[in-house]
């Protein structure tokens, strides 16, 4: 195991009673760090090993190739990093509790929503750099100390990891959650050379017989079992799939360009959630400072606007970076095509043909694939505008007292998502 650390001077080994001392200092220390949470568990996974082969077995993980790429790495972190003991599992809070509503965001299909983790800074290297700022106060005190820092960032099994490091329970949703902090926080670990005491795994499972997430999802991701199928989830499908979006799940990202997070807004879990202390994750902070942007309130059109340079240079430091323009702008041609009003037919229809203005001027400027969705979004618009078409010819010919029309109209049509969600769970805005 490389040392990411240089200690300086020569101290004897640890007993048991400084092991323990050591432990509860670790925890003092992350939570002076900004730690919402420190947890110690050893380097035993061999209770999820199954599993997770079987999600792979099944091609749950879609295009992300590097999920089946390192063997057992992932499930046993010997492994990944000989000499490994204990693993200190932390958890840092994300959610800026005064951004912009989610719900409204999501419910006004003109609006762009970005899942609420990326709304700041990129958290892989926050994370890790804090994780080794916890690591050099174990190196002040202890003697060949070896460790690695991990986020998002290795074949790492974090969620079985925090569970068994206590932090919380894995929910139907898959995620970690905590029942006095909801799941809206990141998670990171050291893999260390020490031998430390265990924490207890957080035995309960806390979802009892509430389904909220499986049925919320947007495109059905969520297995019963707390399984997530990513090739349908809107997550891997803004952010991971680099290619083209199945024409069957378009229609049912609705207006979300990067990310989801329906499965957290919808767990009760979530109205304990944790404000973040972080500045870096706060929607205010303007990522490009000439602009002062804030991605908790743009509208699909404005975004649509940005040129590859403004892309770049607006999200310096943001994960959304990451994706790429054509990836960025694929994925707003979607949620353009996806766009419903609910105005006058006569403003909607002057709006539908904006938008479609828009879309095609930035035909054959990138690549087929971006292409091939503007095209798809474009149709969508042209069928929704001969609908309505054929909605102000019916209603001139609808007479006072005559509301069979109106009748006969779905009443389920109110239901149908992407911008439905029923209930949400978040603590009141400060
Ligand atoms: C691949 C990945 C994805 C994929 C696949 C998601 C998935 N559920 O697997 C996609 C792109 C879809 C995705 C989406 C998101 N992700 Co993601 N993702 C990862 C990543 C890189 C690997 C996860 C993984 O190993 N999946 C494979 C499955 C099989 O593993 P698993 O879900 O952990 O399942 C194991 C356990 O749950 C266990 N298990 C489940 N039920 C039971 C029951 C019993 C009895 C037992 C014994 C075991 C067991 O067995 C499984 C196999 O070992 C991790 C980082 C990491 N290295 O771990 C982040 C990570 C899980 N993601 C994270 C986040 C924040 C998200 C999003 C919220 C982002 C967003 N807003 O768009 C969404 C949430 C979607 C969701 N509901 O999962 C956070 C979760 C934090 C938390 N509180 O839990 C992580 C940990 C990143 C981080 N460092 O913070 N993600
Ligand atoms: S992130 Fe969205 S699409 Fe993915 S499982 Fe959760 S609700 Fe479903
Ligand atoms: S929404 Fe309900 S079922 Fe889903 S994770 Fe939260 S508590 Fe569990």
């Amino acid at each position: 195991m490389p040392n990411q650390n240089t200690p300086s001077t020569a101290k004897p080994p640890l007993s048991p009673k400084s092991r323990t001392g050591l432990s509860q200092r670790i925890k003092q220390w992350g939570k002076e760090l900004g730690f919402a949470d420190i947890g110690i568990t050893d380097t035993d996974l061999s209770k999820y090993e199954a599993d997770y082969f079987n999600w792979i077995g099944q091609n749950f993980h879609g295009e992300m190739e590097y999920m089946a790429r390192h063997g057992t790495k992932r499930t046993r972190p010997n492994e990944l990093e000989p000499g490994t003991q204990s693993i200190i599992s932390a958890r840092l809070n994300y959610l800026d509790l005064g951004s912009e509503s989610a719900i409204e965001q999501l419910h006004n299909p003109e609006q762009a929503y970005i899942s609420r983790y990326a709304l700041g800074k990129d958290y892989h290297k926050l994370l890790r750099k804090r994780l080794q700022l916890l690591a050099e106060k174990i190196a002040e005190e202890v003697e060949d100390f070896h460790y690695r820092a991990f986020s998002d960032s290795a074949p790492v099994l974090e969620r079985p990891l925090a569970q068994k490091a206590g932090l919380g329970f894995i929910g139907k949703n898959s995620l970690i959650i905590h029942p006095r902090a909801g799941s809206w926080f990141f998670l990171g670990e050291l893999y260390t050379n020490l031998d430390l005491p265990v924490d207890a795994p957080f035995e309960k499972q806390g979802c009892g017989p509430c389904t909220a997430c499986i049925q919320e999802c947007p495109t059905q991701a969520i297995l019963n079992n707390a399984v997530i199928d990513a090739r349908r989830c809107i997550s891997y499908l803004t952010i991971e799939l680099k290619g083209s979006i199945p024409e069957e799940l378009r229609p049912l990202m609705g207006n979300r360009i990067y990310g989801c997070d329906d499965c957290q807004l919808v767990c009760p879990w979530n109205k304990f959630t944790e404000d973040t202390e972080e500045s870096a994750f706060k929607a205010s902070n303007p990522l490009d400072k000439h602009q002062g942007n804030q991605l908790d309130n743009q509208s699909l059109l404005d975004l649509w606007q940005w040129d590859e340079a403004t892309f770049l240079k607006t999200l310096e430091g943001s994960p959304i970076r990451r994706i790429g323009y054509a990836q960025w702008t694929r994925n707003l041609a979607v949620s353009l095509g996806n766009i419903e009003f609910s105005q006058s037919s006569i403003h909607s229809k002057e709006l539908f043909r904006q938008i479609i203005i828009a879309l095609q001027s930035k035909l054959n400027q990138i690549n087929e694939l971006v292409d091939e969705h503007i095209l798809w979004a474009v149709e969508q618009l042209q069928s929704r505008l001969e609908g309505l078409a054929m909605d102000l010819e019916e209603s001139e010919l609808t007479r006072p007292g005559d509301f069979e029309f109106e009748q006969t109209v779905n009443p389920l049509i109110k239901e149908i998502k992407p911008f439905i969600v029923r209930k949400y769970y978040l603590p009141k805005q400060k």
